[in-house]
């Protein structure tokens, strides 16, 4: 029995012509920054993304971590999205390293508008905190896939402007929104003073993510990523295949949204799960399951015991992912399955 994996998009594996490109990339000591290969990639992404610098860093957890330290202080406050990554997902680790308390303001499917913000913005008053940050998430993996508007994300920046706030973008899945738009990424990474994107999602890397910003504040978060153990030597390895897939694996981000779309017409005429498919902008799909007597593990054990996988994703809800390693059989054989285990279930 074949196996979807649709659990996410960081199940991916590097492709033959990947691990070719990783087996001959040319490396040195990048602690030294002397790896050629991390050199190149860090200038391609930092052109890009409209930035100065650009640091390559583990994962996508470090790239916030490290930009979050970057820009404030311990005591300082960050304003993000209720369901966004850092706040959910990352461990505390900006409470827990830099002592910086997080400000999460409710959203409409991870999308805040600047009113929103406005009003979790602190008084200059010493019973408050600083408020130093504002992170916003493109797109949106709570959101199911949302695209921020990028006219949402100017308003915010003038408000920031006027309250000498930083922001940051957690782009994780940036060309996701790029694709889907048209909207150059260094269009959408302006408003921002850093950004941070993953090259082990929808770009089908074994491991990384970069962040990038001024001159200035990439070698602030040099010497940060240093204290987290985060400096790597011959990683050129890596950055190799970052590489190949800023030339190979973006145009087809189309795909996987074009399948993602396919998945949720299909699965959407189920009444167990009814939504408007049309909010499936990218490859990610959070279904809702419309049964409370109906955990979200009971779905995700019956479609993994007809080689499907999918994962809870709190309460009601699962979420499906499409990636470079789902094509247009997988997608038929999964809507299949569904169609097999649901089209009976109210
Ligand atoms: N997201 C993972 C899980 O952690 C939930 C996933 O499967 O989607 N920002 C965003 C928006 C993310 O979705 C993720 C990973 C990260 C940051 C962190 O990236 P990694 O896993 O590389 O540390």
């Amino acid at each position: 029995m074949p196996t979807v994996d649709l659990r996410s998009d960081t199940v991916t594996k590097p492709t033959d012509e990947m691990r070719k490109v990783m087996a001959s990339a040319e490396v040195g000591d990048d602690v030294y920054g002397e790896d050629p290969s991390i050199n190149l990639l860090q200038e391609r992404m930092a052109e890009l993304l409209g930035k100065e610098k650009a640091l390559f860093v583990a994962s996508g957890t470090m790239g916030n971590l490290v930009s979050i330290l970057t820009h404030t202080q311990p005591g300082d406050e960050v304003i993000l999205e209720a369901n966004a990554h850092p706040f959910h997902y990352e461990a505390a680790g900006a409470a827990a390293y830099g002592g910086v308390q997080f400000y999460p303001v409710l959203g409409e499917r991870g999308v805040l508008k600047d009113t929103d913000v406005q009003k979790a913005i602190r008084p200059n008053d010493p019973h408050y905190p600083k408020t130093r940050l504002i992170c916003l998430e493109n797109t949106h993996n709570r959101g199911g896939g949302k695209i921020y508007p990028l006219n949402e994300i100017e308003k915010i920046r003038t408000l920031a402007d006027q309250h000498h706030i930083s922001m940051h973008l957690d782009g994780a899945r940036l060309f996701n929104a790029t694709i889907a738009t048209g909207i150059p990424p260094s269009a959408y990474c302006e408003p921002f003073d850093s950004v941070s994107v993953c090259l082990s999602k929808g770009l089908g890397c074994p491991v990384g993510s970069v962040i990038a910003g001024s001159a200035d504040w990439i070698e602030a978060a040099h010497q940060i990523r240093k204290r987290l153990g985060g400096a790597m030597r011959q990683a050129g390895i890596l950055a190799a295949a970052g590489l190949y897939a800023l030339d190979h694996h973006i145009d087809r981000l189309a795909e996987d949204h074009r399948r993602a779309r396919a998945l949720a017409d299909a699965i959407s005429q189920i009444p167990l799960f009814e939504f408007t498919p049309s909010t499936v902008e990218t490859n990610i799909i959070v279904l809702p399951i419309h049964n409370s007597e109906i955990t979200p593990e009971d779905v995700v054990s019956r479609l993994q015991s007809e080689g499907v996988l999918t994962l809870p994703f709190g309460p009601g809800e699962i979420r499906l992912v499409t990636h470079l390693g789902i094509d247009d059989d997988d997608t038929a054989h999964t809507i299949q399955i569904f169609q097999k285990l649901f089209s009976h279930e109210k």
